[in-house]
């Protein structure tokens, strides 16, 4: 079948962050999203604004900051409306609604104020996420990611069900390498693929790369997230963009 457009299945987008992420690529042609893993907020705000035109998720770890402030994320937000990409905080929650919440709410970092999207492991089973209200733009991270952090080796099946089905059908985003349900495409849902760079490989440490083009033709992802690979914002942004034509169902 025929690949949608973005836009055209942000009616079907399951809540708010959906719909609003799948309008905003259509509209800025940008299927990249840069995960900003740097370690200071100078460098964080910087990288934002360099990449900013380019993508539309920008992907923080703002626990690896070594000096996180409420500054930063009013600097950030600011940034965020200027280049209009939305912000994901990469919490990758583990644990039961109660403490999701208040993790999510409180603590020194207060994702609820600032970001657009997060997410959750599903291994605590789709509750985890549930109590935190619909117009958080919570987002799965499936459960095999924990177990093996997402890299080398193959997935359990067994660990492909329970709390991911479940929830995403709630939640409607899922950031994943290798979920056994992203081949059945379902256009209400977003799959964002992290491990992008120009040539398939990896790093020392068991990240595992594929190119754009294998992303989003080959294993019909809709959003890349590239980190370490960033110097070529450009090239990535055009290849992913363009793949969507060499689509192969
Ligand atoms: N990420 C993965 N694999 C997963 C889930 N998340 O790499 O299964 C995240 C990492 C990092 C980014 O936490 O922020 O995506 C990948 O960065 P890289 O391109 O520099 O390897």
């Amino acid at each position: 079948p025929k690949r949608l457009a973005y836009g055209e299945r942000a009616v079907l987008a399951q809540n708010a962050a959906g719909k609003k992420l799948l309008d905003l690529m259509e509209q800025k042609k940008s299927n990249l999203s840069v995960a900003a893993d740097v370690t200071t907020s100078e460098e964080l705000l910087k990288l934002a604004d360099a990449v900013g035109p380019e993508i539309c998720v920008l992907k923080t770890h703002v626990d690896v900051l070594s000096d996180f402030s409420e500054e930063l994320t009013v600097k950030l937000r600011a940034i965020a409306e200027k280049h209009d990409f939305m912000i994901f905080e990469d919490r990758k929650f583990a644990d039961i609604s109660n403490t999701v919440s208040m993790q999510y709410e409180g603590g020194p970092f207060k994702i609820v104020d600032w970001s657009d999207i997060t997410n959750a492991h599903m291994v605590p089973g789709p509750g985890s996420i549930d109590g935190t209200g619909e117009g958080a733009g919570f987002a799965a991270t499936c459960r095999d990611e924990l177990q093996r952090n997402s890299s080398t080796g193959r997935v359990p099946s067994s660990s492909r069900k329970n709390g991911c089905g479940q929830s995403r059908l709630r939640h409607g985003i899922h950031l994943h390498k290798s979920c056994a349900w992203a081949q059945a495409a379902n256009p209400g849902f977003i799959h964002m693929t992290p491990g992008v760079q120009t040539s398939a490989g990896g790093d020392d440490l068991g990240q595992q790369y594929s190119t754009p083009e294998n992303v989003i033709a080959d294993r019909q992802r809709d959003i890349i997230i590239v980190g370490r690979g960033i110097m070529h914002a450009g090239w990535y942004r055009s290849n992913a963009w363009e793949s969507q034509k060499n689509s192969k169902p």
